[in-house]
Formats: C-alpha cells, sequence, structure tokens
C-alpha cells in the first residue's frame, strides 16, 4: 500500500461505540498502558510534531481517535490501560469502550500492541496479549522508549518481553523511540509488513 503521510486528519473522537466508523477502510489499531507512548508513536509514524495529542497527564479521557491517512486508512488512538489513578467508573468505562471496539472485528485489520521497551510487561499488558490472541486480531508488538535503554540492554529486554507476553516466534516484536526516531523506520517496516 502507497501512502501519502502529509494527508492526515483526525477525523473523530468517539467516546462510545456510536461514533466508531465502519466504512470498509482498514483500521489499525494502537493499543497500550497510559503514557506508553501510543500518540508519539503516530506522530512519529506520521512525521508529524503534534497531529495526536501527546499528554503530561495520562488517564483522563475515554477517546477512540481516528486518524484518517491518505483517505485510505485509519490509524487509531485507542484510550490507554493500567493508569492508577483511573476511577473505578473510568475502568468500567474503558473496558466497556474497548469490548465494543473489538468485538467489531470486520473494520479492525491490524492491533499495534505499544509497551515500554525498559519494563518487564505488566499484567494488563499480558491480558491485552493474551485479549487479542485469544479474539485472533492480527497484532505485533512495538516496544517504546527504547532511548532510555543502553544498546548492550536491548537483547535482554526483548527476550524478557517476548517471554513475559509468551510471544509465539511467528509474532513480531520490534524495539524504536518515538521520542529520538530511531528505530522508526523499523517500526513502519513492520506495520506494512503486517498489512501485506
Ligand atoms: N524517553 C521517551 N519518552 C517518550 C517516548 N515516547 C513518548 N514519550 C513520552 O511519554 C509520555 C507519554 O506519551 P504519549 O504519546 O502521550 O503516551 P500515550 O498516553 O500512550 O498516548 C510523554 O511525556 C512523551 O513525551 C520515547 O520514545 N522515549
Ligand atoms: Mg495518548
Amino acid at each position: 500500500m502507497k501512502l501519502n503521510l502529509h494527508n492526515t486528519e483526525l477525523v473523530r473522537s468517539a467516546a462510545d461505540p456510536s461514533g466508531f466508523i465502519r466504512d470498509r477502510l482498514p483500521v489499525v489499531a494502537f493499543a497500550g498502558r497510559s503514557n506508553v507512548g501510543k500518540s508519539s508513536t503516530i506522530n512519529a509514524l506520521l512525521n508529524r510534531k503534534s497531529l495526536a495529542r501527546v499528554s503530561e497527564t495520562p488517564g483522563k479521557t475515554n477517546l477512540v481517535n481516528y486518524y484518517l491517512i491518505d483517505r485510505k486508512l485509519y490509524l487509531v488512538d485507542l484510550p490507554g490501560y493500567g493508569f492508577a489513578k483511573t476511577s473505578k467508573a473510568q475502568k468500567a468505562e474503558w473496558g466497556a469502550l474497548m469490548e465494543a471496539f473489538f468485538a467489531d472485528r470486520e473494520h479492525l485489520t491490524l492491533c499495534v500492541l505499544i509497551v515500554d521497551a525498559r519494563h518487564k510487561p505488566t499484567a494488563d499488558d499480558v491480558s491485552m496479549k493474551d485479549y487479542l490472541s485469544h479474539t485472533g486480531i492480527p497484532y505485533f508488538v512495538a516496544a517504546n522508549k527504547a532511548d532510555k535503554l543502553k544498546s548492550s540492554e536491548l537483547d535482554a529486554q526483548m527476550r524478557l518481553i517476548r517471554e513475559t507476553l509468551e510471544l509465539d516466534d511467528s509474532v513480531g516484536l520490534v524495539s524504536y523511540s518515538a521520542r529520538t526516531k530511531s528505530g522508526v523506520d523499523s517500526l513502519r517496516g513492520m506495520l506494512f509488513k503486517y498489512l501485506g
């Protein structure tokens, strides 16, 4: 797929399933913990500074943001999980929203599960991965914030992530930094490989 990455816009912020877009264009969703860098990753992929809003105060809103790319596909910034200060009501809302989003399998082409390259994946990360693999949604794992690791530490961290998430050998795992853009080309490459 050839995409003009300059032609991008936020076309919808859905607060509930009635706002989900179902227009047959492929949808690539970015899932991960609050603050892991989902919005930064979308900006890095698109070479944009602040198309997707990067936040210092995570976990406030449950919105599904649709970015239309070259009128050919959507990149979707999902609300994050695992933010400590989230209220019970907000957690329940997140769960219901995500269940509805992922239940709508027909339009969902691919999910990029973003984890923090520095840390062992959390229990929430493992749940997210289990959910994706059980539902059969194509996915791969992207380990962000690799700029915070020494290159000598990276291999061991990637093994830890693969082991903790119990990823099959067939599941892609790529490390990168949305901040320095190091590895973003590999991330983009994997995205296009999965999109076919
Ligand atoms: N060091 C480092 N910080 C990052 C990176 N990507 C994002 N951040 C920071 O992590 C915070 C959360 O980023 P954001 O994209 O809003 O995360 P989101 O909540 O998953 O959408 C912000 O302060 C970003 O500047 C990265 O690759 N390296
Ligand atoms: Mg965000």
